[in-house]
C-alpha cells in the first residue's frame, strides 16, 4: 500500500517545501521551481543575449532601478508615453523571443497547483533586480483580462516581497522570498498592490542579482 502522505498534493514538492495561502486568491509555493532552477536561468541568460535587460523610463521620465526585458508573443514597457503591452522590443525592433518551454510548463503547473486550471500564459516580464534596487506597491492593471491569475518566479538572490491589501494606504505584509519560490495569484487577489522593498547585497552563492519572472496572459 502506499504511504498515506503521498496521496497529499503537497508531494508534488521536494521535501521541505511549503504551499502558503497570502490570502484568498494568492498563495506561496515555496521552492516550487528549484528543481528547474538551473535551466530557467539558462533560458533567461539566452533570452538576455536577444533583448538585454534595461531600465525602461516611467511616463514621469524617471529610469527605473529594475532592469526589464520579455518574452513571449506580447512585452510589458515603458516609456514617456505610457505603460502598454508591445509585441515587439522597442530597443532591438523586433519581436520578443519566444517564450521557452521550460517557462511555459513551470507557470502552467503552478497555475494548476494554485487551483487556476488551464493558464495560457502569453507574456513573460523578466526584472532584475541588483542591490539598491526596489519596485514601489502597484497594481497590474495593463492586463486586457483580469480573469488569468500571474505567475511569479523568483531567482537568485532572496528579496522582501510587499503584499499590501485593496488600496494603496493599506500597510503591506513582508514576505521573504527565496530562489526557486513561486507565488501565484488572481481571483479576488488579482488587483492586490504589491512591491518589492529594496534589494540588499548578501555576496551569497545566490549570485548578484534577483530575476523575476513573471507570467501573464495579457491579450
Ligand atoms: C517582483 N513582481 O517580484 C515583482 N506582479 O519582482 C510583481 O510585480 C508581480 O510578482 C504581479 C504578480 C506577481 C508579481
Ligand atoms: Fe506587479
Amino acid at each position: 500500500m502506499m504511504p498515506p502522505d503521498t496521496m497529499f498534493p503537497a508531494d508534488l514538492f521536494e521535501e521541505g517545501r511549503r504551499a502558503m495561502p497570502l490570502q484568498p486568491g494568492a498563495m506561496l509555493l515555496g521552492g516550487f521551481a528549484s528543481p528547474r532552477a538551473d535551466a530557467l536561468l539558462a533560458d533567461l541568460h539566452r533570452i538576455a543575449d536577444v533583448s538585454p535587460f534595461r531600465k525602461m523610463v516611467t511616463p514621469g521620465g524617471w529610469p527605473m532601478s529594475v532592469a526589464m526585458t520579455n518574452c513571449g508573443s506580447l512585452g510589458w514597457v515603458t516609456d514617456r508615453t505610457g505603460y502598454r503591452y508591445d509585441p515587439r522590443d522597442p530597443q532591438t525592433g523586433d519581436p520578443w523571443p519566444e517564450m521557452p518551454e521550460t517557462f511555459r510548463s513551470l507557470a502552467e503547473q503552478a497555475a494548476d497547483v494554485a487551483g487556476y486550471a488551464r493558464f495560457e500564459p502569453d507574456s513573460c516580464l523578466m526584472n532584475r533586480y541588483e542591490p539598491g534596487s526596489r519596485l514601489s506597491l502597484h497594481q497590474d492593471r495593463n492586463e486586457r483580462d483580469f480573469d488569468a491569475p500571474i505567475v511569479s518566479v523568483s531567482l537568485g538572490l532572496p528579496a522582501t516581497f510587499l503584499w499590501g491589501g485593496a488600496t494603496r494606504s493599506e500597510k503591506p505584509m513582508r514576505v521573504r522570498l527565496y530562489h526557486g519560490d513561486v507565488v501565484v495569484w488572481g481571483g479576488p487577489a488579482r488587483l492586490t498592490f504589491h512591491g518589492v522593498d529594496t534589494l540588499r547585497g548578501s555576496g551569497s552563492p545566490a549570485g548578484e542579482f534577483r530575476y523575476n519572472l513573471t507570467f501573464r496572459a495579457a491579450r
